[in-house]
This record gives structure tokens, sequence and C-alpha cells, in this order.
């Protein structure tokens, strides 16, 4: 059985992105996989954010871990503050990065460089990172493409780690879904869809109305020419429209093209096969929501259980650096 962790932050609605680039693999994968998943809530602290809003968005996330098939009976669903082994194996981390492999972090780049009021947090956020997924001895990380340079940084520095101090951490791989492992903005599909872009309408949350989720369709940017055609560099917009298409309905986005000659019939399409796709998981997630006892029992046995592999992880590699033992 393959160990594997990855984690969503609560820093807004789950979209489209996430599901398709992360958690719809974490579920298909759940009966094979010895699974860790977490609601990465230390990572959301980097962008501002208010606490009750946090608080409230965590809990959602864990909503939408099980709306969207996770079952904590097969994976190990927690919150990542409750298990204190992620900061402490961070700063040992930290202690072998350096300055000039995190300023190359691209996601830095876009999000803080050149801002001196920017956190510090955002810039050792690949660390902390690193530390989630080398916590579990993790062979796999199943992400979107975004996260492949902060997987490529992981391996660097457990490949470190273990030339300085023996063999001590697991080298992890990436694992990146073939459909929909980068899921582009509806509005500016040059960009990924992404929590944080100003405008709703170019991301489809996951617990959305069915209408809105078809108006977004309808408005979705598309590219000059009448014609559709699969072609991510040159007609980004339509490409998009039909890889969500092949991620709902299965297919290439290419073969699905010839089935179009207007981009309205491919958006209402696109609009129906998402709606359909989603149904479920939104229904689901309503239900979760009207009792969240249920959700925070389940977060509450998934950071024990967390905790006893990240902690032993922990000790290992402090001692390894010359820790004393308490
Ligand atoms: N557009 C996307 N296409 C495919 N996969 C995506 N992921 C995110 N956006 C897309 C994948 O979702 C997982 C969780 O991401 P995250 O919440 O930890 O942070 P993120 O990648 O920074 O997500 P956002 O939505 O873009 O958040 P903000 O705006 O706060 O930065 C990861 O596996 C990611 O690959």
């Amino acid at each position: 059985m393959a160990r594997v962790l990855s984690g969503i932050q609560p820093s807004g609605d789950l979209h489209l992105g996430n599901y398709l680039g992360a958690l719809r693999q974490w579920v298909q994968n759940q009966d094979r996989d010895d699974a860790y998943y977490c609601i990465v809530d230390l990572h959301a602290l980097t962008q501002a954010i208010d606490p009750d809003e946090l608080r409230r968005r965590t809990l959602e996330t864990a909503a939408g871990f099980i709306a969207a098939g996770l079952d904590p009976e097969k994976v190990t669903m927690f919150v990542q503050s409750h298990v204190v082994a992620h900061t402490r194996l961070a700063w040992l981390l930290e202690c072998t990065a350096s300055m000039g492999e995190l300023n190359r972090m691209t996601q830095f780049k876009d999000k803080g460089r050149g801002n001196d009021a920017v956190k510090v947090g955002l810039f050792t956020y690949p660390v902390l990172m690193a530390a989630d997924i080398l916590a579990y001895d993790a062979d796999l990380v199943p992400v979107g493409e975004d996260q492949r340079q902060h997987i490529e940084l992981t391996r660097d520095l457990a490949n470190r780690f273990n030339f300085q101090y023996g063999d001590v951490l697991v080298v992890p791989e990436a694992t990146i879904p073939a459909v929909g492992a980068r899921v582009m903005d509806l509005q500016q599909p040059d960009r990924k869809m992404s929590k944080s872009i100003p405008s709703p309408l170019g991301r489809i949350d996951l617990f959305e109305s069915a209408e809105d989720t078809m108006k977004k369709v309808k408005k979705a940017v598309t590219d000059t020419g009448d014609d559709v055609t699969y072609d991510p560099d040159g007609r980004p917009g339509v490409s998009n429209l039909l890889d969500l298409l092949a991620a709902a309905t299965g297919g290439s986005p290419a073969t699905l093209a010839t089935n179009y000659t207007r981009f309205g019939d491919l958006k209402a399409d696109v609009g129906t096969a998402l709606v359909e796709m989603l149904a479920p998981l939104r229904a689901r997630y309503t239900e979760l929501m009207s009792d969240p006892s249920e959700l925070t029992a389940v977060l509450r046995k998934g950071a024990e259980k967390a905790s006893i592999v990240a902690d032993a992880t922990y000790d290992r590699a402090a001692a390894a650096m010359g820790l004393l033992a308490p």
C-alpha cells in the first residue's frame, strides 16, 4: 500500500480546480492507498484572513472532503494545526533549506515578490508544505500541476537531509492527474482557477447552485474566431471549456471539439455536464453542514491517528540532527 499525503487550504470556497486537480484523484484511490488528507489551516494564515472566517472555512473544507466522496473510515482526515509535529519538523527543515531555493518558488514570486509587507510565512510556506508531506513518510502526493515545483523542493530537502544526517526521510513523488491538472479561470483563461482571484465569475465553486454554474459557463470568455478547436496555447478559453467537458464526461478534448461548430452549443453541454457531475456532491455537502458535530468528531479522531505517525518522524529527524531527547 502506498502512503499518500495531500492537503487543501481553507482559504476560500473549494472550486472545480481543487476537485479535478486534487480531490477527485484522492477519492478514486482511497481503496488502494494508506492516505492522509489534511486541511492546511496554517498555510491559510499566510494571507490575511478573518479568524471567524478561517474557523468556519476549516469546517466547510472538511465537509467538502466528505461530500466529494472521501470516506473517513478509509482515509485519515485531519486539520494541520491539530498535529504539532508539522511545525516542529518545519523548523528542522528550515534549518536545512536555503534562501536561494525559496526565492525561486514561482508561487512566492507571483504573490509576494518585491513587497516589503509580505509575510515571512508566505516565503517559508513551501518548507512547511515539505514538512506536511515528509512527516507521513509519504510515497505519493496527489496534487494539481501548480504544486509540481513545491514537490520538487520537498524531494530536494529530503535528499539533502538524508545525505547529511542518514536515511531518515522518505523521498516522495507527485502524482498529477491526466485530465484536470490545470483548470483555468473562466474569465482569464491564461490564469489558473483559484480561490483568490478577484472575479467570482471566473471560478466554479463546488457547492454553488446549478444556476450559478450555468451562468458562469455561459459567460466564459472564448477566443477570437468562431470555430471550436482544441489549442491550449493559441485558444486557451475554448480549450479550457473542452478540458472541462472531457474531465466531466470522459473522452479527449480534441475529439470532443469535432462535435461542435458553435460556442453556444459547447457551453450548454459543458454547463450541463458540470451540473450533473456536481449535483450529488452538492446534496451531500448541505446535509453535512447541517450537523457539524459529526465533522469535528472525524477531525479529532483523524488528528490522533496522524499525530502518532508524524510524531515518530519528528523524533527520528530531531535525533538525527542531534537534539537531545526529552
Ligand atoms: N486551477 C487548478 N487546477 C487544478 N488543480 C488545482 N489546485 C488548485 N487550483 C487548481 C489543486 O488544489 C489543491 C489544493 O490547493 P490549495 O488550496 O492548497 O492552494 P492553491 O493551489 O493555492 O489553490 P488556490 O485555489 O489557487 O488558492 P489560492 O488562491 O489561495 O492560492 C492542490 O493540489 C492544487 O494543485
